[in-house]
């Protein structure tokens, strides 16, 4: 089931459906009809779309590496959990503080002020650690109104994994005189090492465990193949944390970011006994790197010259990608002179994005200038147009180009230059 905006609603007042379930709008609404016609398309749950292989890859790496005493799976797997959660779920579950940037309606799709398109996996940590486990994957579709180039698209995929650790399962290989006293929690301080609660010693065999694990995961999709590198960086979930890229075209490619749980999420559900790791992935970036996908809006396609490639026998067979001969390009220039205030650059690609959906390559901004007497700003972006199946003509970009000229000042407020 697809979702829908029900008919003429406006922002306020209203309601849109997604997935048959019905939310009343308010004045935090932003989904867009185009953004709601990728809910529930669940590519990765399709059978032989590259990125269902990539999760079933992932999926058999844990499967065969970690079980548990009977030689069951450690890890459970969850692959259908609805993409609409509420913000207490994306965001206060995680810690992440009233005014933090990801919060901004300028970066998450919101439903209505109490619901919105999931922007991370993570939002289902919490009520999975609550309901028990301690390991699990979380597969999932994720949306953010982020820019659209090559490798960021406003709906993408993330994998999760999370694993915890009692105190007889972390130190259980550590082995001599003194191992018995080893202990997981201390009344300590916060470090950019560790948490305040953590030991050192839990906290270094917790990261050592994650680490050793996504570089196996690494190792076992892309063998010699891929060079990557740990990077520290900071999220209000995880300390400390790390982020995973790999050299792909000669450029550092981001692919995943992890690290040691904040203990308070542990405690608030239920394993206050327990450290873990975590840790989410971009499905799109690993199958770009692995197949030699050049462009993300690829995996959108319905075209059988892409989806064809990817039906193979096993889910280890090498693919290497045949580029469907590219069509040329078409650019288009915009300018417009900025309202005083309550500009935003993503309402703009987001606005481009609803008119001219997958037909746009990319948006930047060729040039940002400050009226010197009038003190007013303006923006040039460059848009680039470009059909996956068939050759554009000016004529038709013109028609569209013009569109969003004339709702960028409708909806935006900007006086255009045009
Ligand atoms: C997160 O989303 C964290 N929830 C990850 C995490 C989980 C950290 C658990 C710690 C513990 P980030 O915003 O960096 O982090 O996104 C994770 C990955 O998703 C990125 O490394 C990238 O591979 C992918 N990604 C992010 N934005 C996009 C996008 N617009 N298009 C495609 N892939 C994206
Ligand atoms: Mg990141």
């Amino acid at each position: 089931a697809r979702a829908r905006c029900s008919e003429r609603d406006g922002p306020r007042g209203g309601t849109v459906a997604v997935l048959g379930r019905s939310y009343d709008t308010d004045d935090v609404t932003n989904v867009t009809p185009h953004i709601l016609g990728l809910v529930g398309r669940q590519l990765h749950n399709q059978e032989h779309h590259p990125l269902w292989l990539i999760k079933e890859r992932i999926k058999d790496f844990f499967y065969k590496s970690f079980t548990n005493r009977r030689g069951n799976p450690l890890f459970s797997v969850y692959d259908a959990l609805p993409p609409v959660v509420t913000l207490e779920q994306n965001f206060d579950s995680l810690l992440v503080p009233p005014g933090h940037p990801s919060r901004r309606r300028s970066d998450s799709y919101y439903v209505s002020g109490r619901h919105m398109l999931r922007a991370h996996t993570s939002a289902h940590q919490r009520d999975l650690v609550r309901s028990g486990l301690n390991a699990f994957l979380v597969a999932g579709d994720v949306y953010r109104r982020d820019a659209v180039d090559s490798t960021h698209y406003p709906a993408f995929h993330q994998l999760e994994g999370v694993r915890l650790f009692d105190r007889h399962s972390l130190f259980a290989e550590v082995q001599g005189s003194g191992a018995e006293g080893l202990r997981l929690f201390e009344s300590g301080a916060r470090t950019p090492l560790k948490q305040e609660t953590h030991t050192m010693e839990a906290v270094k065999l917790t990261e050592f465990n994650l680490k050793e694990t996504l570089q196996g995961l690494m190792g076992y999709l892309f063998g010699e193949g891929v060079q990557w590198r740990w990077v520290d960086c900071t999220f209000p979930f995880t300390h400390p944390s790390f982020e995973m890229e790999v050299l792909h075209h000669g450029s550092w490619l981001e692919v995943l970011g992890c690290g040691v749980m904040e203990q308070r999420i542990l405690d608030g559900a239920g394993a206050a006994d327990r450290v873990g790791w975590a840790f989410g992935v971009g499905l799109e970036r690993l199958a770009m790197v692995l197949y030699g996908i050049p462009d993300i809006r690829l995996f959108w396609s319905s075209n059988e010259h892409f989806l064809r490639q990817f039906r193979i026998d096993s889910i280890h067979t090498p693919i290497h990608f045949q580029a469907f001969s590219k069509y040329p390009p078409l650019v288009n220039d915009v300018s417009f002179w900025l309202p005083p205030d309550g500009y935003e650059e993503n309402d703009f690609h987001e606005l481009v994005r609803s008119l001219a959906g997958d037909l746009v390559e990319s948006i930047t901004l060729a040039d940002d200038y400050v009226d010197k007497t009038t003190g007013r700003r303006s923006h040039c972006y460059r848009i680039t147009y470009r059909h996956m199946e068939k050759t554009l003509t000016q004529q038709e970009v013109a028609v569209l180009h013009e569109r969003v000229g004339r709702a960028a000042q409708t909806q935006l407020g900007v006086i255009g230059r045009f």
